[in-house]
């Protein structure tokens, strides 16, 4: 099998990337791990970056996200006794949508066929050779027979777990890493939202957040110790823990329809690239969920790396493809801060002392009374320019 462009995974960057590069001309195969249904079942991430919308938009692919997607003019952070409303629309003049990537990832997939976007699912045993060659290959199983992907360039996007970093020299990596000491416990919940825009509070017993899906859909999470089961936490005591934490608002309860924990960690590998190997989306960096930037982050270096791919076909310019990296990781190291800074704000670390929580509520005393912090959060929020 020969492609120009093998991509490893179908996740947010691999299936943006695949379209984009489709819509220019350019050959494209996907290789995955999972099943359809697999990828297609994951609950994560939920709001869209104007980037993001602007990229669905570009495919052509926005129809349902406009029709079903919740348009955000603001955002709320919470201390258990003050709601502090930041107009994200009067500060930037921009939105964000509420949309699930579930959604996202649904729609780029059912489009992929009359696209010519192939995906092969359940590729197995992905390997990675060749990268710093002209002619980098990959070689898989599929239903158990050995096969072999030949290819101009290899992107690799499969998240943090899969095995495209790995083909980078360990002589040339650099890697940053925080793990934070607690996870998110998430509930996804057929009732209506309590709140027209999202909650992140920082409350005594720990950070809670309020999201959505759908005026039917809710989706809350609550911060837990990352030792935590999920068995110790029954639908019944979530909400009350979420009724406590969210003290402003009345909360609708019914069965859980998805429930997880996840831990938090922020972490940035570098360089994106190497020879003919490009890292995009969570294969190269992480970001805690607080400020919703990972799949945003996915498709900001898709649209660098799709436009970089382009350049090289068409005017066989390659100067894009090495300015990849240092572009990516500049809006990477941006989104990086922001998730950081949000986390440490809302967040109750278990080794905090007086000081450090005098610091928070100092922190958002000034954010409720300085439209200037309140614009930098918005227009972080709202995600930086490309
Ligand atoms: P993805 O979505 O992880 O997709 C990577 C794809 O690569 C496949 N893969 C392989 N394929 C072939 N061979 C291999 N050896 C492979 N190894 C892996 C995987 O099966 C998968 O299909 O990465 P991508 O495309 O970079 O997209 C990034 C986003 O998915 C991610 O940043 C966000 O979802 C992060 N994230 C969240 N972000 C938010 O902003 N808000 C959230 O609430 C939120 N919740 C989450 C999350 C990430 C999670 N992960 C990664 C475990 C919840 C979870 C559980
Ligand atoms: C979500 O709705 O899943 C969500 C929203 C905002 C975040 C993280 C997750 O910061």
């Amino acid at each position: 099998m020969r492609t120009q462009v093998a991509i490893v995974g179908s996740g947010p960057a691999g299936l943006l990337l695949g379209h984009l590069l489709r819509q220019a001309g350019i050959g494209a195969v996907i290789l995955e791990r999972q099943t359809r249904e697999h990828v297609e079942g994951r609950i994560r991430a939920g709001v869209l970056e104007r980037t993001t919308t602007d990229l669905m938009e570009r495919l052509g692919l926005a129809d349902r996200l406009h029709s079903e997607g919740l348009t955000e003019r603001g955002v709320n952070l919470a201390d258990g006794e003050r709601l502090i409303r930041i107009d994200i629309e009067a500060l930037t003049g921009k939105q964000v949508i509420v949309y699930g990537q579930t959604e996202v990832t649904k729609d780029l997939i059912a489009a992929a066929p009359d696209r010519g976007l192939e995906i092969v699912w359940e590729a197995a045993d992905v390997a990675l050779h060749g990268v710093d060659s002209d002619q980098p290959w990959i070689s898989f199983r599929k239903g158990g027979e050995a096969a072999r992907l030949d290819c101009d360039f290899i992107a690799g996007c499969d998240g943090y777990h899969g095995p495209s970093r790995r083909s980078i020299p360990p002589e040339i990596k650099r890697e940053f890493e925080r793990a934070y000491p607690f996870g998110w416990l998430g509930i996804l919940a057929d009732v209506p939202p309590c709140s027209e825009e999202l909650i992140y509070s920082n409350h005594g017993n720990g950070f809670a957040l309020a999201s959505k899906r759908s005026p039917t859909r809710s989706r809350y999470y609550i911060q837990v110790p990352l030792e935590e089961r999920l068995e110790a936490w029954p639908d019944d005591r979530l909400w009350d823990e979420l009724e406590t934490r969210l003290p402003e608002v009345s909360i609708t309860r019914g069965p859980a329809i998805e429930k997880s924990i996840a831990p938090l960690r922020s972490y940035v590998f570098e360089p994106m690239g190497f020879g003919r190997l490009f890292l995009a989306g969570d294969s190269a960096h992480i970001v805690p969920p607080t400020g919703a930037k990972g799949l945003n982050l996915a498709a900001s270096d898709v649209a660098y790396l799709s436009d970089a791919l382009i350049g090289w076909y068409r005017k066989h310019d390659g100067e894009g493809l090495e300015c990849y990296s240092a572009k990516a990781l500049a809006r990477v190291w941006k989104a990086e801060r922001f998730s950081w800074y949000l986390t440490n704000l809302m967040h109750r670390f278990p080794d905090a002392g007086p000081f450090e929580r005098a610091m928070q509520v100092a922190e958002l005393d000034y954010i409720a009374s300085s439209r200037a912090m309140q614009t930098a959060i918005a227009e972080n929020y709202v995600g930086l320019p490309l």
